[in-house]
């Protein structure tokens, strides 16, 4: 369990890193948001990948620190990101876990990452993932609900995936539907997969939610999204996930 205790240590330091992948508007590429990713800090034995030590930390419960950790450090990223551009305000998207989503203080930790200096009102998106929303029961819609009244937005990130069905769709708060990449990766040669995204994108739209096609990698995909009318995508067509600088120099400057 050494990188348990390495994970300890890195909390304690303060030392995770976060990059910002842009979310863009497909019809014109404006960058209209990012989605913070956790990264483990550089160490001289290489990098450690994300999935691995998020799992880590749900099961040996550093997922609170961990997920404070992120919620603080990616509202403080986005108010300077803000700052930085005299044009609309980009949003932060963040991804919560099952686990985090439960902790006691998650409220309270949402509402100190709204209080964030700078950080403009209703710019705070959690991406939840089906898991958590197939488990749902009062506590977790009444978290939803609170988090809600904060003016946060919920996506539903990786959706497709999961084995939730669409009841969630109709009981449940949420504003945004992120396409899992699995789906769109073959949009392009299989008209079966291609079906299945406008149709994603179709009930997006009869529900009013807004709706995000994930990594996009060709022109292709994009010509394709665009065509049924998607919205909103990311992809490393568009932007890997970036360090600060480079994410605030793809937005407009100041006046
Ligand atoms: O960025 P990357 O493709 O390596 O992300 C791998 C996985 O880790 C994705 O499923 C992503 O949602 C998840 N992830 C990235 N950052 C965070 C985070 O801050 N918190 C949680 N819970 N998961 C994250
Ligand atoms: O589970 P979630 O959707 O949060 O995962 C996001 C992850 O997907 C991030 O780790 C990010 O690095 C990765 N990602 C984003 N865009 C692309 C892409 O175009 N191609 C690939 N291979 N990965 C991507
Ligand atoms: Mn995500
Ligand atoms: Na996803």
């Amino acid at each position: 369990h050494e990188l348990q205790e390495r994970m300890d240590a890195i909390v304690g330091n303060g030392g995770f890193a976060l990059r910002y992948q842009p979310v863009v508007d497909l019809a014109t590429e404006e960058v209209v948001g990012f989605e913070a990713l956790l990264r483990w800090p550089d160490d001289p034995r290489g990098t450690v990948p994300t999935e691995q030590f998020v799992a880590l930390a749900e099961e040996t419960g550093q997922i609170a620190s961990l997920g404070a950790w992120v919620l603080r450090n990616a509202a403080a990223g986005a108010a300077r990101l803000q700052a930085t551009t005299s044009g609309p305000a980009p949003y932060i998207s963040v991804n919560v876990s099952a686990r985090q989503f439960r902790e006691a203080d998650f409220v309270d930790q949402v509402r100190a990452a709204l209080d964030t200096p700078g950080l403009r009102p209703g710019s705070l998106q959690l991406e939840l993932t089906e898991t958590v929303l197939m488990r749902r029961d009062k506590q977790i819609d009444a978290v939803v609900q609170r988090v809600k009244d904060l003016g946060v937005r919920i996506a539903v990130d990786d959706f497709g995936t999961g084995f939730s069905g669409l009841r969630y769709l109709r009981e449940f708060p949420v504003d945004v539907l992120k396409i899992d990449k699995s789906y769109v990766d073959d949009i392009t040669v299989d008209t079966r997969q291609f079906a299945l995204v406008e149709g994603i994108v179709r009930i997006a739209r009869t529900l009013g939610l807004d709706v995000i096609a994930e990594g996009i990698e060709t022109p292709e995909q994009w010509a394709l999204l665009t065509s049924m009318d998607c919205r909103f995508g990311q992809g490393f067509l568009f932007a890997r996930p970036l360090v600060p600088d480079q994410a605030a120099a793809l937005l407009d400057g100041p006046a």
